[in-house]
């Protein structure tokens, strides 16, 4: 049968109540894709794989928690999600919104988000309302408003937002036939790392697939989980990952600690270097999705992890087509040159 997305294929071990209604767009499913020329650049004698999520109906991971809480919000007749969001989540509300005939309002950061994400989120319809202020703050008037309105709360605060993104886990363990020896990730709000070491858990429950080691990775300018306190004004080119205060802080510590694992900072610097790294094998992935690469090579190069016969699974969480702006601000423009073929020639330096 074709692929009907995450709520088919996983559904019976997705924690969705019985009035859910499927709204999905295929969404799940992402390839994890082999990269030995980054284990020859990390010293060799392991396995690396990356989990591409921006390979998703909106370019991000979000989709695999949007399908669930816009079905269970459907199912229940909610007539509007509401969500704050540093980008992908809104377009990914807007989306799931759309596709169920429902009204999406999105708050988000101003000036803040990525073109990509702000454009998704506009086209798709959604009542988009710019906030002077943080992710942080955003979040603090969605959860406030949603106490006092019918409003459908879709952050992950929302439980099956959660049980959605489970199946990422899922799919890595069915495809390895195991789980990993290590997950590299990105930490913002800290659900999905809480949602995977929870699709870990019941999976191994379930199927002995084992569980992994988790290396949650922050960006330096917004890393409250590294610091151990809320960070008030955060600060990153990974603006995806620019929370100061994530709202699944406590589990993903936990999770982290559980597994053996820990959630570390890397600078924005090493955030772009993996991202060229990444890019350099053909995945153009946002800044926000390389941190986690950019973590296990930190950990590598400071002897903290040994690679040596793991296998490792590096997730990257949204589409390098989400955040152009970052490439092309920071490079020369490309050579103009007439239409002539001399002119080609001489550029080009072929023969
Ligand atoms: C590409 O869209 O929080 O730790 O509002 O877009 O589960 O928050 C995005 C987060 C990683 C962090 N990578 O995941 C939002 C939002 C990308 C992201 C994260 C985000 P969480």
């Amino acid at each position: 049968m074709a692929y009907q997305g995450i709520l088919q294929r996983y559904g019976s071990l997705l924690g969705l109540p019985d009035h859910t209604q499927q709204v999905t767009l295929l969404e799940g499913g992402t390839p994890l894709v082999p990269v030995p020329g980054l284990v020859e650049k990390l010293g060799g004698d392991f396995e690396l794989f990356v989990k591409f999520e921006g390979l998703n109906p909106t370019g991000s991971f979000k989709d695999r928690g949007m399908t669930a809480a816009v079905s269970e919000a459907v199912g229940r007749g909610a007539e509007a999600v509401i969500c704050a969001s540093t980008g992908n989540t809104a377009a990914s509300a807007a989306a799931y919104a759309a596709r169920a005939g429902l009204r999406a309002i999105v708050l988000i950061p101003e000036g803040k988000v990525a073109a990509g994400k702000l454009a998704g989120a506009i086209v798709y319809g959604a009542q988009v309302i710019q906030v002077q202020g943080s992710f942080d703050d955003a979040l603090a008037l969605v959860v406030e408003i949603t106490q006092r309105t019918p409003l459908a709360l879709v952050n992950s605060l929302n439980p099956y937002r959660l049980e959605g993104q489970k199946s990422a886990a899922f799919e890595i363990c069915d495809t390895l036939g195991a789980a990993p020896d290590w997950l590299c990730l990105p930490v913002g709000n800290a659900g999905n790392i809480t949602a995977y070491w929870m699709g870990f858990e019941q999976y191994h429950a379930l199927k002995k697939t084992g569980l992994p080691q988790l290396l949650g990775a922050q960006a330096a300018g917004a890393a409250p989980l590294v610091l151990g306190h809320p960070v008030e004004q955060p600060e990153t080119i990974a603006t995806a990952i620019r929370i100061g205060r994530p709202a699944r802080g406590e589990q993903a510590l936990q999770a982290a600690q559980e597994s053996r694992g820990r959630i570390l900072a890397v600078s924005d610097d090493e955030i772009l270097a993996a991202q060229q790294m990444l890019a350099g094998e053909g995945l153009w992935v946002e800044p926000a999705s390389a941190a986690g690469l950019a973590g296990l090579k930190a950990e590598v190069e400071a002897g903290n992890l040994d690679p040596r016969g793991k296998r490792i699974v590096v997730v990257c969480t949204g589409h390098g087509l989400k955040d152009p702006d970052v490439i092309t601000h920071s490079m020369e423009k490309p050579r103009v040159i007439p239409a002539e073929m001399g002119a080609l020639v001489d550029v080009i330096k072929v023969g």
